[in-house]
């Protein structure tokens, strides 16, 4: 085994070259949470501010050796998804989250990337909701992926707790559907973990819209659950951390995370 001061975590998602986003980006808001990350990647995209150029999937076999290589030597507290990419990497991943016993385990269901790129198929969708969902600790999708999951068109404060309601009935302990874009209900994150809805409040940023947000996020929390905190609390410290970065960032693309 490892020894580390900190944590150990472990991120699953794709690599993206600009490092606003996937496992770059959760490298580093691993690092200033205090937490050792590990990776096991995904997928591998060729991406900048314009759009993703390409993207190539790694065999499930590799998939599979990047865990077991991880697993062996580290003690993971804590765990995260995010770029999952077919249907055959989402079935791989939650059989090996299964096969390790992972516990604390965050789900980003990434969809499709900010500039428009599809980053998980229908067929993938399906396989989120039916194998890796139940895994889940948390899922945080953000306002459309929350509607793909459940089917649910939300336009109302309403739709959305009928919206959570659905997700979490897939499987999953506590949903937060994650408001950011949204055309109401500006900045608000609505929680729902089949006892209680709790609203986390936050202020938009206007005209800053970086990409990354979502990953950032996701990865802060999973950094503040290794570190013993309770879920309410690590997301609210989370949404603190994602929207000062936003605030701060000086492109409209790369945030910039600062402790
Ligand atoms: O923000 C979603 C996301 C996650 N992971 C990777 C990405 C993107 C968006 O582009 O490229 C690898």
């Amino acid at each position: 085994m490892v020894i580390t001061r900190t944590p150990q975590v472990l991120t699953i998602a794709g690599s993206d070259t600009s490092s606003g986003a996937g496992i770059q980006a959760d490298l580093k808001t691993f690092q200033i949470h205090k937490v050792y990350g590990t990776t096991v990647i995904t997928s591998i995209t060729a991406q900048n501010s314009r759009k993703v150029q390409q993207s190539f999937d790694l065999p499930v076999s590799l998939i599979q050796s990047q865990f077991k290589a991880v697993m062996e030597d580290f003690k993971i507290k804590a765990a995260k998804t995010g770029m999952l990419s077919s249907p055959e990497i989402v079935s791989c991943i939650s059989d090996l989250i299964l096969k390790y016993k992972i516990k604390n385990l965050i789900i980003d269901p990434v969809m499709i990337s900010k500039t428009g790129y599809k980053l998980l198929n229908k067929e993938g969708v399906e396989t989120l909701k039916s194998s890796l969902l139940p895994l889940a600790l948390l899922a945080t999708p953000n306002f459309q992926e929350a509607e793909i999951l459940s089917g649910i068109k939300i336009d109302s404060l309403e739709k959305m707790k009928e919206a959570a309601k659905k997700i979490q009935w897939f499987g999953c302990r506590a949903v937060l559907i994650k408001t950011g874009d949204s055309p109401f209900n500006k900045g608000a994150d609505l929680f729902w973990d089949g006892e209680k809805f709790r609203i986390f409040k936050g202020k938009p940023v206007p005209g800053k819209n970086p990409h990354g947000t979502g990953c950032v996020f996701s990865a802060a929390i999973t950094a503040r659950i290794a570190r013993g905190g309770n879920l309410l609390k690590a997301i609210s410290h989370a949404k603190q951390f994602t929207q000062k970065a936003i605030q701060k960032a000086h492109s409209n693309w790369i945030m910039e995370l600062t402790p």
